[in-house]
């Protein structure tokens, strides 16, 4: 697997996979999740509200993922994952690593050779850039994928260079 840092906007990525950093309502919100819906059109929108009825009715638990139509964005699919929002007195951590297993998990059952994640949590959600840029990095290198090119999209100079810290710092095999 081969893992690349963009900065730059999620929503034009060519990828088969976009990740959306999403909450358990999976009925939109601001950040990545607004971005994405915007430019996505009302289909994402539509799948969402059937996965509501259908098998979330209580909503998508935090560190799970799920799939939908990527609408009009330049990807086949939208992974909605809702990540942890950050907690100084509890560490979840291990939520947050699940959310990159489990949309990785569902990348595979799709058949998606390229994935765009965003930094999960570390916008609306809280969480300090720099502990979110090693949990996603370590936690993707640990995973067992056939996606083979992870693409971390990062808004703005500051994220980027962060995750580009934390990559050199844990390069990784391959
Ligand atoms: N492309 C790439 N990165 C982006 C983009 C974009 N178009 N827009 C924002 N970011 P956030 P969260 C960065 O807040 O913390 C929503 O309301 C942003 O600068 O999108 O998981 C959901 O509905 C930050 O670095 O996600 C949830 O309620 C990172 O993406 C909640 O926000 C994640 O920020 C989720 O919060």
């Amino acid at each position: 697997m081969e893992i690349t840092l963009v900065q730059g906007d999620i929503t034009l990525q060519e990828v088969d996979a976009v990740v959306n950093a999403a909450n358990s309502s999976l009925l939109g919100g601001g950040g990545v999740d607004g971005a994405i819906h915007r430019r996505g059109g009302p289909a994402i929108l539509a799948a969402c509200r059937e996965l509501r009825a259908s098998r979330y009715g209580r909503g998508l638990p935090t560190g799970q993922a799920v799939a939908t139509t990527a609408g009009e964005l330049p990807a086949r699919w939208v992974i909605h994952t809702v990540g942890p929002v950050y907690s100084a007195s509890e560490d979840r951590s291990e939520l947050l690593a699940s959310c990159f297993r489990e949309s990785l998990r569902v990348a595979d059952e799709l058949g998606a050779a390229s994935v765009a994640f965003p930094a999960v949590s570390a916008g609306i959600f809280g969480w300090p850039m720099d502990d979110a840029a090693r949990i996603a990095i370590t936690t993707v290198r640990a995973t067992s994928t056939r996606v083979a090119d992870v693409r971390f999209v990062l808004f703005g100079e500051d994220a980027y260079a962060t995750f580009r810290r934390v990559l050199d710092r844990w390069p990784g095999a391959g």
